[in-house]
């Protein structure tokens, strides 16, 4: 079906809202769940929280070892902080645009984080990194590995606001197949364990305007870097 302007209704459908059952767990591997809209009643606590972080450490594009700047901007809060730059991708307790310390994980981040850890079996998950990414509508993730941080036997915990993205999900080597799951304002991925170091990425954002986020899409993912 389309509308006037040519583009489908789908899109529609899919801006803004979860179309997905809050509470509804998906299992997309071993150790490895969607946690439909978990995060939705968190977010008075953790919006204003984000927005504080953002004014101390604002988002940045930075430049891949490769030379390439990363469409997707970052900043980072906690006591560690992911970077790159053009001699390579590593954790720093300072904000290198700034040279003070990454703002303080809010207690709301780390509560949040910890109890969508357990609810997917994974106890006493201590986040000591909270990395923070916007897409603006085209922006991508390539296929890529998550092992910068100095132990791997931590879970991720993976937070969607904003506009909806697909999620590739694959195997252990780059060119394993990879599942496609869209995900939505308010989910929560969590893995960990056996599929620790699975390869994932984000397609090109869709345009869109989010009711509450506007035209991007922000996604938090907690980590025990350190
Ligand atoms: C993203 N996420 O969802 C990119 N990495 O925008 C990641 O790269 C990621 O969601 C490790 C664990 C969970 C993730
Ligand atoms: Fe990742």
């Amino acid at each position: 079906m389309m509308r006037n302007d040519d583009t489908p209704i789908t899109l529609d459908l899919f801006a803004g809202q979860t179309p997905t059952t809050p509470g509804q767990v998906e299992r997309i591997g071993e150790q490895s769940f969607v946690l439909r809209g978990f995060a939705l009643p968190w977010l008075d606590r953790l919006l204003p929280a984000l927005e504080a972080i953002l004014q101390a450490a604002p988002f940045r594009q930075m430049v891949t070892p490769g030379g390439f700047t990363m469409s997707v901007a970052l900043s980072s809060c906690g006591a560690l902080g992911w970077t790159t730059d053009r001699s390579g991708y590593r954790y720093s307790a300072t904000d290198p645009q700034t040279g003070h310390p990454w703002p303080d994980m809010p207690a709301a981040f780390r509560e949040m984080a910890q109890a969508a850890a357990r609810q997917a079996g994974f106890e006493h998950f201590e986040p000591d990194s909270c990395l923070i990414n916007r897409y603006v509508p085209g922006a991508r993730m390539s296929l890529h590995q998550d092992k910068n941080e100095r132990s791997l036997t931590a879970p991720i915990v993976s937070m969607s606001l904003g506009l909806p993205a697909m999620f590739q999900f694959g195997g252990f080597e780059r060119s394993d197949r990879s599942l496609r799951i869209p995900l939505f304002h308010g989910d929560i991925v969590v893995w960990g364990g056996v599929d620790r170091l699975r390869y994932h990425g984000v397609l090109p954002l869709k345009a869109g305007e989010h009711p509450r986020l506007g035209a991007q899409r922000i996604n938090l993912t907690f980590r025990t870097a350190g």
